[in-house]
């Protein structure tokens, strides 16, 4: 077994224990081993971040921006270097897969080097003006200093979407990532530093959640990004917004997939399986919800089944192990009581749909892949509540309208998948279903750093991430009407 990690903040360029209650991570898959302890940061550490933060903000919006890039092209390299070591911590301490983990940190790389590069790229328009002499440029500035507020089920990536544009563009960051996986935060942290990051420009506090508030509440805060879930971040969207801070927020999920009855039954198979129990669930991209042709369904969940089926459930440091544990024992919890309310409800088991009772598996925080069918025509909570872990709501549609039309139905709008043949189909979906991010014939979950990433509905408020929309947040821009002397005649 290994020791734990000690836990420190990085303020000003030091690393600093807390002054606030112990904060204590935990393997889930091994509740009584202890992966990394500490003191969270209080109230006086806030205020030396957002200092520090405020101190550098000028300096570090003149650098140039290819030297901003610089430090993050190095930092992509120290991440890189470390994928392996940082993926297997990642594994221990949030429940996912070593090699999903390992790919987790690969994509914090890729994520870094894509912003590194932008540096480079343009740094905004040149317009025709109406009058002679005259062009008008549209330039971009840093906001400022930017909160960062990210989750725990994607540790190192998240953080890395929001502070690798918020730095490239020329801000100053005070993040709080979530205290129940803290320790890939350090890892960032520390590849920064490595990368020759200047002192205060990142400041990282490992604190509670009412810390969210403080970062929210300090009168020098410029812009807050925040991921996670959809009650706290409509509060802290409401209190920037309140102080008239931009504000950007990913939330909540229920994203469906529609297999339709031309599909490739296979292939929608698997990428079901994929979507619904990959990162047992814990993705806001997940897939939560199956719509299925009436007409193949029998089939359909007889081959989704037979996948589920053979999946190993276990620790996901073993690299034969798919399906590793929910994060912690109330996120267990929570599952179970859904899945329990709904088979309560009337839903049907297809597989999966109790809690491990002896074993390894009981001991740790697993909970089983489970896929439920809806009883015909009703409505159930777990159609439309996020559970954040492995369980697929199942309903079946007579017709493509139908399908669309459930698919629609909630007050989500992050991420759908349909799967057809038909091109036909597959264009109405891209017109039908009101989405934020769609894929035709691949899982729900997925992004790539160089288009936006966020939901329709109310899965998102603000902004987008990723790709130009990260610039559209993380800058403001400037108009200039541009003119020399009076223009020759
Ligand atoms: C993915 O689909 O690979 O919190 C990323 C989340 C999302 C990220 C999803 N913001 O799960």
């Amino acid at each position: 077994m290994s020791t734990a990690v000690p836990l420190q903040h990085y303020i000003d360029g030091n690393w600093i224990p807390g002054s606030g209650s112990p904060v204590i991570s935990y393997n889930p898959a091994h509740p009584d081993e202890v992966v990394a302890e500490g003191l969270q940061a209080s109230a006086a550490e806030v205020e030396q971040a957002m200092a520090a933060a405020v101190a550098v903000k000028h300096q570090w919006a003149r650098t140039p921006a290819h030297d901003r890039g610089a430090v993050l092209l190095r930092a992509a390299v120290v991440i890189e270097q470390h994928a392996e070591a940082w993926g297997l911590e990642l594994a221990r301490e949030e429940g996912k897969t070593r090699t999903e983990g390992q790919g987790e940190v690969l994509r914090a790389a890729q994520i870094f080097r894509y912003y590194g590069n932008d540096g480079d790229r343009g740094a905004g328009q040149i317009y025709a003006s109406p009058r002679r002499g005259e062009k008008i440029l549209v330039t971009r500035k840093p906001l400022g200093v930017v909160g960062v507020v990210t989750p725990f089920n994607f540790p190192i990536a998240i953080p890395a979407w929001k502070i690798a544009p918020a730095l490239a563009y020329g801000n100053t960051v005070v993040w709080k990532p979530a205290s129940t996986v803290p320790l890939l935060a350090l890892r960032l942290a520390q590849a920064l530093e490595a990368a020759g990051l200047p002192a205060g420009v990142l400041n990282l506090l490992i604190g509670p959640g009412s810390m969210g508030n403080a970062i929210v509440e300090h009168p020098a805060l410029d812009g807050l990004t925040f991921t996670g879930s959809t009650s706290v971040g409509r509060r802290l969207a409401s209190a920037a917004a309140g102080r008239g801070v931009p504000v950007q927020a990913e939330m909540g999920g229920k994203n469906p997939a529609i297999v339709l009855a031309d599909a490739d039954l296979e292939l929608a198979a698997e990428q079901v399986m994929l979507g619904a129990f990959r990162s047992t669930g814990q993705k806001c991209t997940a897939t939560s919800r199956l719509i299925v042709a009436e007409s193949i369904a029998e089939d359909f969940l007889a081959m989704l089944k037979e996948r589920t089926d053979a999946l190993v459930v276990g620790d996901p440091t073993d690299p034969t192990v798919q399906i590793g544990p929910v994060v912690n024992e109330s996120a267990r919890k929570s599952i179970l009581d859904g899945i329990a309310a709904a088979r309560s409800q009337g839903a049907t088991v297809v597989t999966g749909g109790a809690a491990y009772d002896d074993g390894d598996l009981a001991n740790g925080y697993f909970v089983p892949p489970t896929i439920l069918e809806l009883p015909p025509g009703r409505d159930l909570d777990v159609w439309r509540e996020e559970l954040f872990g492995p369980v697929l709501a199942v309903r079946r549609a007579a017709t493509v309208d139908q399908a669309f039309g459930l698919a629609n139905d909630g007050e989500y709008g992050l991420s759908a998948a349909v799967f057809t043949q038909d091109l036909t189909r597959a264009l109405e979906s891209v017109d039908e279903l009101d989405v934020g991010i769609l894929h035709v014939n691949s899982e729900t979950a997925g992004a790539d750093p160089h288009v936006p990433f966020g939901g329709a509905k109310k899965s998102g408020y603000g902004p987008k991430e990723q790709g130009s929309a990260a610039k559209d947040f993380f800058t403001h821009t400037t108009t200039v009407y541009l003119r020399g002397g009076t223009p020759a005649a």
